[in-house]
């Protein structure tokens, strides 16, 4: 298995994010991926790559002109403000909810930082631009290995990306590298792609990014949003709409799952992937799933990992695996490698 790896991830180092009504440092940090790639290359499990510089296409294919001008200039708008500001990071602290306009892009920061974005948990650093783009890039080179013929490729880069929407950051997210992966997939040529998203937490950009659409299957297995984040999305009701309708499957789980039960809508997820005819699978890969996970809820254990790896082997397609959540820093590195020799193996 080849993997795509974002040299360029600790450019993003964000200091604190508001959890719990304090600000608390980030649970999202460059160790993530530094353990992930020290264990790919104990374990020899391929060659590691850097990414192409894919340019701003890839992205403009899923992102709105206007957030990725603003995602681009917005650290130097930030320390524009006060030059104090380049010592702490931005935070948004007010949101257009319901009954306000989003159609008005407002001149003022803090204004525009609420527009794009849903919630206090993701700071904006110096070097998130640089790092998320090149992190995109990962993921557009990893889907073009796959679409030219390899069997999987890895995206290994931070920060994640299944929370980003086309025109919001959130949830440690800012470029949905897992949405430009699938429409990459498409655009060099492949009918119909399907992403599956295993991390704890539902990946609402992707889902709506794809929600009317019938080229893109989504599927995703996650914690019961009643009860945890992202809370407004990932209902088992969201079945897609318009063309997408039938093409979108959510299947939260309680709190507290464990393998066997989990292991089941995996599979149920692979069956309806099976149905749905894609031709190539985007896998968005978080390990926030393991009974360790400070911020999360599944049971799941280390050795399990392999077994989620040779199911999704199973499903015969070509995949693109894409680095997402997981913050058990020590296991962090066992648990992705555990997964990818799983598949590797069994592929
Ligand atoms: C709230 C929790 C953010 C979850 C991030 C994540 N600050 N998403 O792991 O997959
Ligand atoms: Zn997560």
């Amino acid at each position: 298995m080849i993997t795509v790896y974002n040299h360029h991830h600790a450019l993003h180092q964000g200091k604190l994010e508001m959890f719990r009504g304090q600000l608390v440092p980030c649970f999202e940090v460059p160790a993530r991926a530094d353990d992930v790639l020290q264990e790919l290359q104990r374990r020899q499990l391929g060659e590691v790559l850097a990414p192409q510089d894919c340019g701003l296409a890839p992205l403009e294919r899923i992102h709105s002109p206007r957030y990725l001008d603003f995602l681009a200039g917005a650290w130097a708008e930030w320390v524009a403000l006060d030059p104090a500001n380049a010592e702490r990071d931005a935070l948004p602290s007010v949101w257009p909810v319901r009954s306000f306009r989003s159609d008005v892009l407002p001149a003022n920061f803090s204004a525009r930082m609420g527009l794009f974005s849903m919630d206090a948990g993701t700071p904006l650093t110096s070097g998130t631009w640089a790092a998320a783009y090149a992190g995109a890039c990962c993921a557009v080179t990893a889907a073009q290995m796959v679409s030219g013929g390899a069997r999987s490729a890895f995206s290994l880069s931070r920060p994640p990306g299944h929370h980003a929407g086309a025109d919001f950051f959130g949830g440690y997210c800012f470029l949905n590298n897992a949405a430009i992966a699938a429409q990459a997939l498409r655009d060099a040529g492949m009918a119909k792609v399907a992403v599956l998203d295993i991390d704890y937490h539902h990946g609402n950009g992707t889902q709506a990014i794809f929600y009317d659409r019938a080229d893109v299957f989504f599927a995703s297995v996650h914690g019961d949003p009643h009860t945890e984040y992202p809370f407004y999305l990932g209902y088992a009701d969201e079945t897609g709409q318009g063309a997408g309708l039938g093409a979108n499957l959510n299947l939260p789980l309680p709190r507290g799952t464990g393998f066997a039960r989990w292991r089941e809508a995996l599979a149920l997820a692979l069956q309806r992937i099976a149905l749905s005819g894609a031709q190539a699978l985007v896998v968005s890969l978080g390990l926030d799933t393991f009974e360790g996970d400070p911020i999360s809820g599944f049971q799941l254990r280390s050795e399990d990992y392999f077994r989620v790896g040779e199911d999704l082997a199973a499903t015969g397609l070509p995949t693109v695996f894409v680095f997402e959540g997981g913050y058990a820093v020590n296991a962090l590195g066992t648990n992705t490698v555990n997964v990818l020799e799983g598949y590797a193996q069994r592929a």
